[in-house]
Protein backbone atom coordinates (compact mmCIF):
# COMPACT_ATOMS: atom_id res chain seq x y z
CA UNK A 1 0.00 0.00 0.00
CA UNK A 2 1.38 3.42 -0.97
CA UNK A 3 0.69 5.98 1.71
CA UNK A 4 -0.26 9.54 0.85
CA UNK A 5 2.73 11.87 1.06
CA UNK A 6 3.17 13.81 4.32
CA UNK A 7 4.23 16.89 2.33
CA UNK A 8 3.16 16.57 -1.31
CA UNK A 9 4.24 20.19 -1.80
CA UNK A 10 7.86 19.07 -1.28
CA UNK A 11 7.86 16.74 -4.29
CA UNK A 12 10.14 19.05 -6.35
CA UNK A 13 12.66 19.10 -3.48
CA UNK A 14 12.50 15.28 -3.18
CA UNK A 15 12.89 14.71 -6.90
CA UNK A 16 15.29 17.45 -7.94
CA UNK A 17 17.46 17.97 -4.86
CA UNK A 18 17.41 14.72 -2.94
CA UNK A 19 16.96 11.83 -5.41
CA UNK A 20 19.96 12.70 -7.66
CA UNK A 21 22.15 12.73 -4.53
CA UNK A 22 20.87 9.34 -3.30
CA UNK A 23 19.05 10.99 -0.44
CA UNK A 24 15.47 10.48 0.77
CA UNK A 25 13.31 12.18 3.43
CA UNK A 26 12.79 10.00 6.49
CA UNK A 27 9.67 11.90 7.53
CA UNK A 28 7.80 10.47 4.53
CA UNK A 29 8.51 6.85 5.54
CA UNK A 30 9.23 6.78 9.26
CA UNK A 31 5.93 5.21 10.22
CA UNK A 32 6.23 2.47 7.61
CA UNK A 33 9.73 1.67 8.88
CA UNK A 34 9.11 1.75 12.60
CA UNK A 35 5.68 0.27 13.26
CA UNK A 36 4.05 -0.13 16.69
CA UNK A 37 3.59 -3.84 15.97
CA UNK A 38 4.79 -6.26 13.26
CA UNK A 39 3.07 -5.46 9.95
CA UNK A 40 3.93 -8.33 7.68
CA UNK A 41 3.20 -8.90 4.00
CA UNK A 42 3.41 -12.62 4.92
CA UNK A 43 -0.09 -14.14 4.73
CA UNK A 44 -1.66 -17.11 6.44
CA UNK A 45 -2.06 -19.92 3.91
CA UNK A 46 -2.47 -23.68 3.59
CA UNK A 47 -1.25 -26.27 1.10
CA UNK A 48 -3.36 -29.42 1.15
CA UNK A 49 -1.18 -32.39 0.27
CA UNK A 50 -3.97 -34.15 -1.61
CA UNK A 51 -4.23 -31.09 -3.82
CA UNK A 52 -0.52 -30.82 -4.66
CA UNK A 53 0.64 -34.44 -4.68
CA UNK A 54 -0.40 -34.98 -8.27
CA UNK A 55 1.45 -31.96 -9.67
CA UNK A 56 4.46 -32.85 -7.56
CA UNK A 57 4.50 -36.37 -9.06
CA UNK A 58 4.16 -34.75 -12.49
CA UNK A 59 7.46 -32.94 -11.86
CA UNK A 60 8.95 -36.43 -11.56
CA UNK A 61 7.98 -37.12 -15.17
CA UNK A 62 9.08 -33.85 -16.73
CA UNK A 63 12.50 -33.31 -15.17
CA UNK A 64 15.07 -35.64 -13.59
CA UNK A 65 16.62 -35.02 -10.18
CA UNK A 66 19.99 -34.74 -11.89
CA UNK A 67 18.82 -32.11 -14.40
CA UNK A 68 17.08 -30.17 -11.70
CA UNK A 69 19.95 -30.63 -9.21
CA UNK A 70 17.13 -30.50 -6.67
CA UNK A 71 13.60 -31.32 -7.84
CA UNK A 72 11.63 -29.04 -5.56
CA UNK A 73 8.33 -27.20 -5.77
CA UNK A 74 8.68 -24.01 -3.78
CA UNK A 75 5.86 -23.23 -1.37
CA UNK A 76 5.50 -19.52 -2.06
CA UNK A 77 3.67 -17.32 0.38
CA UNK A 78 0.74 -15.73 -1.51
CA UNK A 79 1.67 -12.36 0.03
CA UNK A 80 5.17 -12.62 -1.47
CA UNK A 81 4.62 -14.15 -4.89
CA UNK A 82 7.83 -14.45 -6.90
CA UNK A 83 9.98 -13.93 -3.81
CA UNK A 84 10.66 -17.63 -3.29
CA UNK A 85 9.81 -17.76 0.38
CA UNK A 86 7.13 -19.12 2.69
CA UNK A 87 7.70 -16.54 5.41
CA UNK A 88 9.73 -13.33 5.31
CA UNK A 89 12.86 -15.11 6.54
CA UNK A 90 12.43 -18.74 5.45
CA UNK A 91 12.21 -20.82 2.30
CA UNK A 92 10.17 -24.03 2.10
CA UNK A 93 9.69 -26.53 -0.69
CA UNK A 94 8.58 -30.08 -1.33
CA UNK A 95 11.37 -32.22 -2.74
CA UNK A 96 10.72 -35.37 -4.75
CA UNK A 97 13.20 -38.15 -5.39
CA UNK A 98 12.12 -41.06 -7.54
CA UNK A 99 13.46 -44.61 -7.12
CA UNK A 100 17.01 -44.90 -8.43
CA UNK A 101 17.66 -41.16 -8.54
CA UNK A 102 20.47 -39.22 -6.90
CA UNK A 103 20.48 -35.50 -6.14
CA UNK A 104 24.20 -34.73 -6.46
CA UNK A 105 26.50 -33.60 -3.64
CA UNK A 106 26.92 -29.91 -2.96
CA UNK A 107 27.28 -27.55 -0.02
CA UNK A 108 26.22 -24.00 0.71
CA UNK A 109 26.13 -21.49 3.53
CA UNK A 110 22.34 -21.74 3.71
CA UNK A 111 21.23 -24.22 6.38
CA UNK A 112 18.51 -26.74 5.55
CA UNK A 113 16.11 -29.00 7.35
CA UNK A 114 14.29 -31.98 5.89
CA UNK A 115 10.99 -33.09 7.30
CA UNK A 116 9.93 -36.41 5.81
CA UNK A 117 6.40 -36.32 4.40
CA UNK A 118 5.91 -39.47 2.32
CA UNK A 119 7.89 -42.59 1.55
CA UNK A 120 10.43 -44.71 3.29
CA UNK A 121 13.97 -45.91 2.81
CA UNK A 122 15.61 -43.17 0.76
CA UNK A 123 18.78 -41.65 2.21
CA UNK A 124 20.43 -38.34 2.67
CA UNK A 125 24.16 -38.13 3.28
CA UNK A 126 25.50 -35.24 5.34
CA UNK A 127 29.20 -34.57 5.82
CA UNK A 128 30.30 -38.18 5.28
CA UNK A 129 27.40 -40.04 6.88
CA UNK A 130 24.25 -41.51 5.41
CA UNK A 131 20.92 -41.64 7.18
CA UNK A 132 17.83 -43.50 6.05
CA UNK A 133 14.69 -41.37 6.08
CA UNK A 134 11.30 -42.37 7.45
CA UNK A 135 8.06 -40.38 7.68
CA UNK A 136 8.14 -37.81 10.47
CA UNK A 137 11.95 -37.80 10.76
CA UNK A 138 13.58 -34.42 11.13
CA UNK A 139 17.01 -34.15 9.54
CA UNK A 140 19.42 -31.23 9.48
CA UNK A 141 21.91 -30.10 6.87
CA UNK A 142 23.83 -27.35 8.69
CA UNK A 143 25.56 -24.48 6.91
CA UNK A 144 28.47 -25.54 4.66
CA UNK A 145 28.01 -29.31 5.09
CA UNK A 146 28.23 -31.58 2.04
CA UNK A 147 24.93 -33.25 1.22
CA UNK A 148 23.45 -35.52 -1.42
CA UNK A 149 20.22 -37.46 -1.48
CA UNK A 150 19.37 -40.80 -3.08
CA UNK A 151 16.45 -43.14 -3.33
CA UNK A 152 17.30 -46.84 -3.26
CA UNK A 153 13.72 -47.76 -2.35
CA UNK A 154 10.99 -48.66 -4.84
CA UNK A 155 8.67 -45.74 -4.08
CA UNK A 156 8.77 -41.96 -4.51
CA UNK A 157 10.14 -40.07 -1.54
CA UNK A 158 8.85 -36.63 -0.60
CA UNK A 159 10.08 -34.30 2.08
CA UNK A 160 9.68 -30.70 3.13
CA UNK A 161 12.81 -28.61 2.78
CA UNK A 162 13.10 -25.62 5.10
CA UNK A 163 16.03 -23.29 4.46
CA UNK A 164 17.21 -19.93 5.78
CA UNK A 165 17.72 -18.71 2.19
CA UNK A 166 15.99 -15.31 2.64
CA UNK A 167 18.01 -14.60 5.79
CA UNK A 168 21.29 -15.40 4.04
CA UNK A 169 20.14 -13.31 1.09
CA UNK A 170 19.45 -10.36 3.41
CA UNK A 171 22.98 -10.68 4.76
CA UNK A 172 24.58 -11.21 1.32
CA UNK A 173 26.44 -14.26 2.58
CA UNK A 174 25.65 -16.94 -0.01
CA UNK A 175 28.41 -19.36 -1.03
CA UNK A 176 27.87 -22.67 -2.80
CA UNK A 177 29.99 -25.35 -4.41
CA UNK A 178 29.44 -28.66 -6.13
CA UNK A 179 31.53 -31.68 -5.24
CA UNK A 180 31.73 -32.78 -8.87
CA UNK A 181 30.72 -36.32 -7.96
CA UNK A 182 27.17 -37.57 -7.55
CA UNK A 183 27.71 -39.01 -4.08
CA UNK A 184 30.14 -37.90 -1.44
CA UNK A 185 32.61 -40.39 0.07
CA UNK A 186 31.33 -41.83 3.36
CA UNK A 187 33.57 -41.66 6.42
CA UNK A 188 31.26 -43.03 9.08
CA UNK A 189 28.71 -45.87 9.26
CA UNK A 190 24.98 -45.14 8.98
CA UNK A 191 23.55 -44.22 12.39
CA UNK A 192 26.91 -43.18 13.84
CA UNK A 193 25.95 -39.64 14.89
CA UNK A 194 22.72 -40.67 16.57
CA UNK A 195 24.48 -43.45 18.47
CA UNK A 196 27.28 -41.17 19.63
CA UNK A 197 25.39 -38.02 20.43
CA UNK A 198 21.70 -38.90 20.62
CA UNK A 199 21.45 -40.80 23.90
CA UNK A 200 22.16 -38.17 26.53
CA UNK A 201 25.90 -38.78 26.25
CA UNK A 202 28.77 -36.96 24.57
CA UNK A 203 32.39 -37.99 24.09
CA UNK A 204 34.18 -36.66 27.18
CA UNK A 205 36.22 -34.06 25.32
CA UNK A 206 33.56 -33.21 22.75
CA UNK A 207 33.87 -29.68 21.46
CA UNK A 208 31.41 -28.65 18.79
CA UNK A 209 33.17 -27.07 15.81
CA UNK A 210 30.05 -25.17 14.81
CA UNK A 211 26.78 -24.03 16.35
CA UNK A 212 24.99 -26.96 14.71
CA UNK A 213 23.94 -30.16 16.47
CA UNK A 214 26.17 -33.23 16.11
CA UNK A 215 22.95 -35.26 15.79
CA UNK A 216 21.62 -34.86 12.28
CA UNK A 217 18.64 -37.21 12.22
CA UNK A 218 15.99 -36.89 14.92
CA UNK A 219 13.87 -39.98 14.18
CA UNK A 220 10.11 -39.76 14.54
CA UNK A 221 9.89 -42.98 16.55
CA UNK A 222 11.80 -41.30 19.36
CA UNK A 223 9.93 -38.00 19.12
CA UNK A 224 6.57 -39.75 19.13
CA UNK A 225 7.59 -41.89 22.07
CA UNK A 226 8.53 -38.77 24.06
CA UNK A 227 5.13 -37.19 23.37
CA UNK A 228 3.25 -40.40 24.18
CA UNK A 229 5.16 -40.86 27.43
CA UNK A 230 4.54 -37.24 28.48
CA UNK A 231 0.83 -37.32 27.77
CA UNK A 232 0.46 -39.82 30.59
CA UNK A 233 1.35 -37.00 32.98
CA UNK A 234 -1.49 -34.95 31.53
CA UNK A 235 0.62 -31.77 31.28
CA UNK A 236 -1.41 -29.89 28.73
CA UNK A 237 -0.46 -26.30 28.11
CA UNK A 238 -3.49 -24.18 27.26
CA UNK A 239 -1.74 -22.57 24.26
CA UNK A 240 0.34 -25.48 22.95
CA UNK A 241 -1.13 -28.78 24.12
CA UNK A 242 2.09 -30.71 24.62
CA UNK A 243 4.92 -29.06 22.72
CA UNK A 244 8.58 -30.01 22.54
CA UNK A 245 11.48 -28.22 20.93
CA UNK A 246 14.31 -30.04 19.21
CA UNK A 247 17.73 -29.33 20.72
CA UNK A 248 21.41 -29.56 20.01
CA UNK A 249 22.46 -31.93 22.86
CA UNK A 250 25.76 -30.06 23.21
CA UNK A 251 24.27 -26.72 24.26
CA UNK A 252 20.49 -27.09 24.64
CA UNK A 253 19.93 -24.61 21.84
CA UNK A 254 18.21 -25.16 18.50
CA UNK A 255 19.77 -27.85 16.26
CA UNK A 256 20.86 -25.12 13.85
CA UNK A 257 21.40 -21.47 14.81
CA UNK A 258 18.96 -20.01 12.30
CA UNK A 259 15.95 -22.37 12.43
CA UNK A 260 13.99 -23.55 15.46
CA UNK A 261 11.96 -26.75 15.21
CA UNK A 262 9.14 -28.10 17.32
CA UNK A 263 6.79 -31.08 17.62
CA UNK A 264 3.50 -30.93 19.44
CA UNK A 265 0.64 -33.19 20.35
CA UNK A 266 -2.95 -32.00 20.55
CA UNK A 267 -5.27 -34.69 21.90
CA UNK A 268 -8.66 -35.30 20.34
CA UNK A 269 -11.06 -32.51 21.18
CA UNK A 270 -8.36 -30.17 22.53
CA UNK A 271 -8.81 -26.47 21.74
CA UNK A 272 -5.80 -24.25 22.30
CA UNK A 273 -6.29 -20.74 23.64
CA UNK A 274 -5.24 -17.76 21.56
CA UNK A 275 -1.48 -17.33 21.17
CA UNK A 276 0.83 -15.24 19.07
CA UNK A 277 4.56 -14.79 18.72
CA UNK A 278 6.87 -12.77 16.50
CA UNK A 279 8.30 -15.80 14.69
CA UNK A 280 6.21 -16.57 11.61
CA UNK A 281 5.78 -20.34 11.71
CA UNK A 282 5.47 -23.15 9.17
CA UNK A 283 3.36 -26.09 10.39
CA UNK A 284 3.44 -29.59 8.86
CA UNK A 285 0.70 -32.00 9.93
CA UNK A 286 2.15 -35.39 10.81
CA UNK A 287 -0.94 -37.10 12.22
CA UNK A 288 -4.60 -36.33 12.64
CA UNK A 289 -7.02 -33.67 11.50
CA UNK A 290 -8.09 -30.36 12.92
CA UNK A 291 -9.00 -26.74 12.43
CA UNK A 292 -6.95 -23.60 12.98
CA UNK A 293 -8.15 -20.06 13.34
CA UNK A 294 -5.30 -17.87 12.11
CA UNK A 295 -6.14 -14.19 12.39
CA UNK A 296 -9.72 -14.12 11.09
CA UNK A 297 -9.34 -17.08 8.70
CA UNK A 298 -10.22 -20.69 9.39
CA UNK A 299 -8.18 -23.55 7.93
CA UNK A 300 -9.08 -27.23 7.97
CA UNK A 301 -6.05 -29.49 7.94
CA UNK A 302 -5.13 -33.15 7.74
CA UNK A 303 -2.09 -35.40 7.46
CA UNK A 304 0.76 -33.98 5.30
CA UNK A 305 -0.78 -30.53 4.92
CA UNK A 306 1.36 -27.41 5.44
CA UNK A 307 0.09 -24.11 6.84
CA UNK A 308 1.55 -20.75 7.81
CA UNK A 309 1.02 -18.49 10.78
CA UNK A 310 2.49 -15.01 10.15
CA UNK A 311 4.36 -12.99 12.76
CA UNK A 312 2.19 -11.71 15.62
CA UNK A 313 -0.96 -13.20 14.12
CA UNK A 314 -3.25 -14.83 16.73
CA UNK A 315 -3.60 -18.60 16.32
CA UNK A 316 -5.94 -21.17 17.85
CA UNK A 317 -5.91 -24.85 17.00
CA UNK A 318 -8.53 -27.52 17.52
CA UNK A 319 -7.85 -31.24 17.08
CA UNK A 320 -10.68 -33.38 15.71
CA UNK A 321 -8.65 -36.46 16.54
CA UNK A 322 -5.23 -36.91 18.15
CA UNK A 323 -3.02 -34.61 16.12
CA UNK A 324 0.75 -34.21 15.84
CA UNK A 325 2.19 -31.02 14.35
CA UNK A 326 5.78 -30.34 13.35
CA UNK A 327 6.72 -26.68 13.03
CA UNK A 328 9.69 -24.46 12.29
CA UNK A 329 10.55 -20.77 12.41
CA UNK A 330 13.37 -18.25 12.80
CA UNK A 331 12.84 -18.10 16.58
CA UNK A 332 16.51 -18.79 17.54
CA UNK A 333 17.62 -15.80 15.46
CA UNK A 334 15.07 -13.50 17.07
CA UNK A 335 16.00 -14.76 20.53
CA UNK A 336 19.71 -14.19 19.94
CA UNK A 337 18.90 -10.64 18.85
CA UNK A 338 16.55 -9.99 21.79
CA UNK A 339 13.65 -9.51 19.38
CA UNK A 340 11.42 -12.46 20.11
CA UNK A 341 8.11 -11.83 21.86
CA UNK A 342 5.10 -13.95 22.61
CA UNK A 343 1.61 -13.14 23.83
CA UNK A 344 -0.31 -15.87 25.60
CA UNK A 345 -3.49 -13.81 25.83
CA UNK A 346 -4.82 -14.35 29.33
CA UNK A 347 -3.71 -17.97 29.43
O1 LIG B 1 18.28 -30.48 -1.00
O2 LIG B 1 20.18 -29.51 -1.12
O3 LIG B 1 14.83 -27.07 -1.46
O4 LIG B 1 20.23 -26.96 -1.80
C1 LIG B 1 16.80 -25.86 -1.89
C2 LIG B 1 18.18 -25.84 -1.98
C3 LIG B 1 16.88 -28.18 -1.35
C4 LIG B 1 18.96 -29.46 -1.17
C5 LIG B 1 16.16 -27.03 -1.57
C6 LIG B 1 18.91 -27.00 -1.74
C7 LIG B 1 18.25 -28.17 -1.42
FE1 LIG C 1 21.50 -28.13 -0.78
Amino acid sequence: MVEAAVRPDLTPYYEEDLAPRNLAPLWEVLHQMVTPEPESVCESAIWHYEDIREVLMKSGEIITAEQAERRVLILENPGMTGRRRITTSLFAGLQLIMPGEIAPAHRHTQAALRFIVEGSGAYTAVEGEKTIMEEGDFIITPSWTWHDHGNESDQPMVWMDGLDVPLVELLDASFMERLGEKSQPLGRPTGDSLARYGSGLLPVDYKGQTAASPVFNYPYVRTREALEQMRKADEWDSCHGLKLRYVNPDNGEAPMPTIGTFMQLLPKGFETSSYRSTDATVYCVVEGTGTSLIGDKTFEWGKRDTFIVPSWCPQRHTANEDAVLFSFSDRPVQQKLDLWREDRGNA
